[in-house]
């Protein structure tokens, strides 16, 4: 694998941006080392710091402990040596956490060199890749360097749905690159690669296999498949990158080694006691388990009248002696419902399940909590559970695979859409209470906390699929490392490292880049609105075929199982969740938010019909009518793609030609979806309705 896609935005074929560098670019010939005892990670940063500047300056650096040179860059954890410690500077970086590092410029006699100093080989490790992307985005300015990085929040994982059959739950790109056929695959060169990916960006933590843990995978915990998974545990070691596996309650039975895995049962917890045992001599370092239990099928406690503190906490105890820890998903909802019954309400499910266990869990046991209630629409409120149990770790989950936003076929860039999340005020302490600072461990005394997500990758070459999707992992990591940055600096820092080759030099600092640049980041930035625009409105949601959720099916899910529902008829559209006359679902948030979203005054457009019923003319805040605002937005929405498709082909030339193609016929395919969002919902609407668009538009 060799293709520009399957480099991602470590292809180090950008220029070396900005006016200051200059200055700089002899220190880049030179890497100086303190040749001291340093593990694994210290090495790998030290191969990627050389690797990345012998492709960028196109001139392999020369390697050497003596900082007697003049020009060179240096690079080590603090306290190693004295060129480091020098750059470090002891007052800021003494309360620096583990994972931070400094990146500065110094000039000191006739030596001027650069200092890349970590608070630990996993901060040298993040501070080499940052160098890397600095040079590809701002450069070193006219003043030099002084950049003092810390992540935002502790936990910064991955979660892959991968099935050891090489199938990949909601993957659209490609087969798995961890299973074949019931194996663990031998190619680590590919997961060696996405490791690196992953590191470049400040992940650190990966759970390898589905949460859907199906009869193999239950076998993942015990000798038969431990080496393999401790051959994969290495390699992300090198990283700095923690090995998770998804387990199946019910392994006890399923083994058939117990006839129960009621959690309260001395056996049961005998056996997961083993289990943690026999995981931490394959892998020490190893960082636990993830559950998805009584969920969607999936085993669990209730099936023993037990509830899921008891069930966490018996893994707990388990990994507890080896410091390891039990990320349960609370993805917890009726999933055969009655669409006739109006009174139950999927979105109040995880709430109404774990609200009641606040203070149950262990220290180690960490709830795992999607950021909307229902399941990763397009557009959804923040999970009320978020932050509501003050006396229990949380931590958020996003879906980097895009199940319900296009699947990596439609370009749909979700950094907005997860920093509109994070900055959701949840009032749950007061005026300010961001559920960032909640995922930061900031507002709760949480002992673990932070951000994972659901992957997007596969084996095909560009990874992702489309090659634009890539942003959506490259962003994730970026924006869980520093929640303050914005989507479209985001956006720029992966294009210019991506797709840099198509631009050129740019003045320091400034943002504003070559054409491709523009287009792209235009396209990304514009993407997530578009998307929800062609499709359902208003945050009602859903209104995908069933089971695909790809592609319009209005009436799929309306008289289904799932609790997903819009209860759309002649008059009106929309689920009533007000404690007035609704479900009572409002209730669930903090008084001020609850108020909000009550009330038609006050409720945000965008959100609706996730929270009210209303007549198709009911007058939204733009002033617009329910109906006219869902025909003109999909007419929009489509016009946008137009406008995309037409701005990416006239970058032909600029690109390489296979990313260009490949991209121009994922955008051709969008517009056709995109049409067919459009006729399909526009239809259905004028029909149910009778209400005529007062533009007179083609509608069916
Ligand atoms: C892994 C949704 C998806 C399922 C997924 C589930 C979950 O229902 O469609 O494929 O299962 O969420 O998050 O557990």
């Amino acid at each position: 694998m060799s293709t520009r896609g399957y480099k991602a935005w470590l292809g180090y074929d950008g220029k070396v941006t900005g006016q200051g560098t200059a200055q700089w670019a002899e220190c880049l010939n030179t890497i100086v080392y303190h040749p001291g005892e340093g593990g694994v990670v210290q090495r790998t940063a030290l191969l990627e710091l050389a690797a990345g500047l012998s492709a960028l300056t196109k001139r392999e650096p020369e390697h050497t402990s003596d900082a007697g040179r003049s020009r060179f860059v240096a690079a080590g954890v603090m306290g190693s040596s004295p060129v480091i410690e020098g750059a470090a500077g002891q007052a800021e970086t003494d309360d620096l956490p583990a994972e931070g590092f400094v990146i500065r410029t110094v000039k000191d006699g006739k030596r001027a060199y650069i200092a890349i100093a970590g608070k630990s080989e996993r901060g040298l490790l993040y501070g080499v890749f940052h160098f890397l992307r600095l040079l590809q985005t701002e450069g070193i300015g006219e003043g030099g360097l002084n950049v003092v990085e810390r992540p935002c929040f502790g936990l910064r994982m991955i979660n892959q749905w991968d099935n050891m059959d090489g199938s990949i739950e909601r993957g659209y790109a490609g087969e798995s690159i961890f299973y074949r056929d019931n194996a663990v695959l031998k190619d680590s060169p590919r997961i060696r690669d996405y490791a690196r990916l992953l590191a470049s960006v400040g992940i650190n933590g990966i759970a390898i296999n589905n949460v859907n843990v199906h009869q193999e995978e239950t076998k993942l915990i015990t000798e038969r498949y431990l080496p393999d998974v401790a051959r994969i545990a290495a390699i992300f070691r090198a990283y700095g990158i923690k090995l998770y596996l998804s387990v199946n309650f019910a392994g006890p039975v399923e083994l058939g080694q117990l006839d129960t895995a009621d959690p309260l049962d001395a056996s049961v917890q005998a056996w997961w006691r083993e289990r943690a045992e026999c995981v931490y001599r394959h892998i020490p370092d190893f960082g636990g388990f993830l559950v998805k239990a009584d969920s969607e099928n999936r085993p669990g406690p209730f099936t023993y009248g037990r509830d899921h503190a008891d069930g966490a906490n018996v893994l707990a105890d388990a990994l507890l002696p080896y410091g390891g820890i039990v990320l349960w998903r609370c993805f917890v909802y009726n999933c055969h419902q009655d669409w006739r019954d109006r009174s139950t309400d999927r979105a109040k499910a995880a709430y109404d399940h774990f609200k009641p266990l606040d203070g149950r869990f262990r220290d180690n046991v960490v709830l795992q909590i999607k950021n909307g209630p229902m399941d990763f629409q397009v557009r959804e409120p923040v999970s009320p559970l978020f932050g509501a149990m003050p006396r229990t770790n949380g931590m958020m989950e996003f879906q980097v695979t895009q199940e319900y936003t296009g699947q990596q076929r439609h370009v749909c860039y979700l950094v907005p859409q997860w920093k509109e999340v994070l900055n959701f005020d949840t009032r749950l302490k007061g005026e300010g209470t961001f559920v960032k600072d909640i995922a930061a461990g900031r507002t709760h005394p949480y002992s673990h906390c932070g951000i994972t997500a659901v992957s997007n990758i596969g084996d095909d070459d560009n990874w992702t699929g489309h090659h634009l999707a890539q942003s959506n992992l490259y962003g994730y990591g970026r924006l869980i490392w520093n929640p303050e940055l914005s989507a479209e600096e985001i956006a720029v820092e992966w294009t210019r490292q991506t797709f840099g080759a198509a631009g050129s030099v740019r003045p320091t600092g400034s943002l504003e880049g070559s054409r491709a640049e523009k287009v792209i980041v235009e396209w990304l930035m514009a993407s997530w609105r578009t998307y929800e625009d062609y499709t359902s409105p208003l945050g009602v949601g859903w209104m995908v075929r069933p089971h695909y959720h790809y592609g319009p099916d209005v009436d799929g899910y309306e008289y289904s199982k799932w609790g997903t529902y819009h209860f759309a008829d002649c008059l009106g559209i929309g689920v009533d969740r007000t404690q007035a006359t609704g479900t009572g679902y409002t209730a669930q948030y903090a008084p001020e938010v609850a108020a909000r979203y009550e009330s038609l005054d006050t409720c945000p457009d965008e959100l609706l019909l996730f929270f009210h019923h209303v007549p198709y003319t009911h007058k939204l805040h733009s002033g617009k009518t329910v109906i006219q605002h869902i025909y003109d937005t999909h007419f929009e929405g489509v016009r946008r793609v137009e406008e995309q498709l037409a701005s990416w082909l006239a970058l032909e030339g600029q690109i390489d030609e296979a990313r260009f193609r490949h991209v121009a016929d994922r955008a051709a395919e969008q517009l056709d979806n995109a049409k067919l969002w459009r006729d399909v919902i526009n239809t259905y609407f004028y029909r149910k309705s009778g209400i005529p668009d007062t533009h007179g538009r083609t509608i069916y």
